[in-house]
C-alpha cells in the first residue's frame, strides 16, 4: 500500500513544517475573520432582522463602502494564503495510517469539511465579484451559511491545534532561509492580488486596479451600472410618470411637481455588494420631506417599489433611520445632469451607509409602513 505519496519521507521541503503552517495560518487567520465579520455585517444590513431593524444608523456615511471594501479585499487575499496554507500542510493528506483513532479520523474529517468549505465559500465570492453565477443555488444564502459553516469548521480546527499552534507561535529552531523566502513570496502574492483589484473601491490606488472587475470611473456619467435600464426593461419610463406615495395622506407628484420642492445635494457613494464603490454627487428631493408631507410618524418605514416588472431589487424596505436622514434622496440629478436611464431615471433612491442594492433606481411608488 505505502507507494508514492504514501511512502515514508516521500515529502522533502522543511517547509511542510508546523512552524510555517502557523505563520501561515496567523495570516490566513486574520483575513478570514476580517472577512466573517464585514460580511455578517452585510447579511445585517442588507436583510436586517426586525429586532435590529430600528437600531441600525445611517452614519457613517461611508460606513458600508469601508465594511464591504474589506470584505472584498480580504476575501480575495485569503486565496493566495489558503493556496499558501494548503501546500504546507497537505503531505498530510497521506498520512500513515489514515486514521489512528476515532478522535483522530473525526478530526481528519473536520479538516475535510472545512477545507471544503472554505474553498466553496472563497470561489462562490470571488465569481460574484464578476457576477458570474455558474450554479444552480441562490449565491446569497450559500455564500452566508458556507461562512458559518467553515468558521465554525475554523474554530473547532483551531480548538484541536491549540496545543501545535501554542508550541509554534514563536520560532523555536534556528531561522530557516527556504521559510523566509517562501513566506516573502506569500506576502508578494498577497500584495499583487490586493493592490491589482482594491483601486476598485478605494480611490488611491485607482491607477493600479488591472484586474479588478469594475473600474468605478467607467459608465454612464462616470458610474458603473450593475443592471441596466434595458436589462430591467425600463429604459423607456412613462410619459405620464409620477411619483405615487402612500400613507396617512396618499398623493402622486409629476416631476414638473418634485422639481418645484426644495432641492437637496448630496455626495453618496453607490456601495455595491461586489465590491465596487463609486461617489457622486446627487441631487433631488429629500426622502423625509416627502415623508412629511404624506403625514408619515417619525418611526415609519418606507417601502420603495420600482418600475421595473421584476428582478430581486424591485422592492426594498428603508428603515426610519435611513428615512429620515437629510442626506437621503430621491435622486432626479447625478453629477449636474438628469439621471442616465441606466442609473435610474426617473428617480432613484441615494441614501447613506447603505449597500448598492437598496439604492433603488427608477421609483414608481412609495409606501409607509
Ligand atoms: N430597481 C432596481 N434598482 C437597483 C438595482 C436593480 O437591479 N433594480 N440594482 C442595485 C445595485 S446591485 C446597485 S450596485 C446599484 C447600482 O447603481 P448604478 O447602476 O446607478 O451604479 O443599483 C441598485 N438599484
Ligand atoms: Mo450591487
Amino acid at each position: 500500500m505505502r507507494r508514492g505519496p504514501l511512502r515514508e519521507g516521500a515529502f522533502t521541503s522543511k517547509l511542510h513544517d508546523p512552524r510555517t503552517a502557523v505563520v501561515v495560518g496567523r495570516r490566513l487567520g486574520t483575513a478570514l475573520l476580517v472577512c466573517f465579520a464585514t460580511g455578517l455585517l452585510s447579511h445585517l444590513l442588507q436583510e436586517p432582522p426586525t429586532w435590529l431593524r430600528d437600531h441600525l444608523t445611517s452614519r457613517p456615511v461611508q460606513g458600508y463602502r469601508v465594511t464591504q471594501g474589506l470584505h472584498v479585499i480580504s476575501g480575495i487575499a485569503a486565496i493566495p494564503l489558503l493556496g499558501a496554507k494548503l501546500w504546507t500542510v497537505y503531505p498530510k493528506l497521506f498520512e500513515w495510517p489514515p486514521a489512528r483513532s476515532v478522535a483522530h479520523a473525526l478530526e481528519r474529517l473536520g479538516i475535510a469539511v472545512l477545507v471544503a468549505a472554505m474553498l466553496l465559500e472563497l470561489f462562490t465570492g470571488l465569481l460574484n465579484t464578476v457576477q458570474w453565477y455558474p450554479w444552480p443555488f441562490p449565491f446569497r444564502q450559500t455564500h452566508f451559511w458556507l461562512g458559518w459553516l467553515a468558521t465554525g469548521g475554523l474554530l473547532l480546527h483551531l480548538a484541536a491545534k491549540a496545543p501545535l499552534v501554542a508550541a509554534h507561535w514563536r520560532r523555536t529552531g534556528p531561522a530557516l532561509a527556504q521559510r523566509r523566502a517562501f513566506l516573502a513570496g506569500v506576502t508578494a502574492s498577497v500584495a499583487v492580488v490586493t493592490l491589482t483589484t482594491a483601486g476598485q473601491t478605494v480611490p488611491w490606488l485607482r491607477a493600479l486596479t488591472l484586474f479588478a472587475p469594475r473600474r468605478p470611473d467607467i459608465g454612464p456619467q462616470g458610474l458603473p451600472v450593475n443592471r441596466t435600464a434595458a436589462q430591467a426593461g425600463t429604459t423607456t419610463a412613462p410619459a405620464d410618470w409620477s411619483l405615487r406615495v402612500d400613507g396617512p395622506r396618499p398623493y402622486e407628484l409629476t416631476m414638473s411637481r418634485l422639481l418645484a420642492m426644495p432641492q437637496y445635494e448630496a455626495d453618496l457613494p453607490i456601495a455595491c455588494v461586489e465590491g465596487w464603490s463609486a461617489s457622486a454627487r446627487w441631487a433631488g428631493v429629500r426622502v423625509r420631506d416627502l415623508l412629511d408631507l404624506a403625514g408619515a410618524p417619525e418611526d415609519a418605514r418606507l417601502r420603495v417599489t420600482s418600475l421595473e416588472a421584476d428582478g430581486p431589487y424591485r422592492v426594498t424596505d428603508m428603515p426610519a433611520a435611513y428615512a429620515r436622514d437629510p442626506l437621503t434622496l430621491l435622486a432626479l440629478r447625478v453629477n449636474g445632469e438628469v439621471l442616465d436611464p441606466d442609473h435610474g431615471y426617473p428617480a432613484r433612491i441615494i441614501a447613506p451607509d447603505r449597500p448598492g442594492v437598496l439604492q433603488t433606481k427608477w421609483v414608481a411608488r412609495m409606501e409607509i409602513l
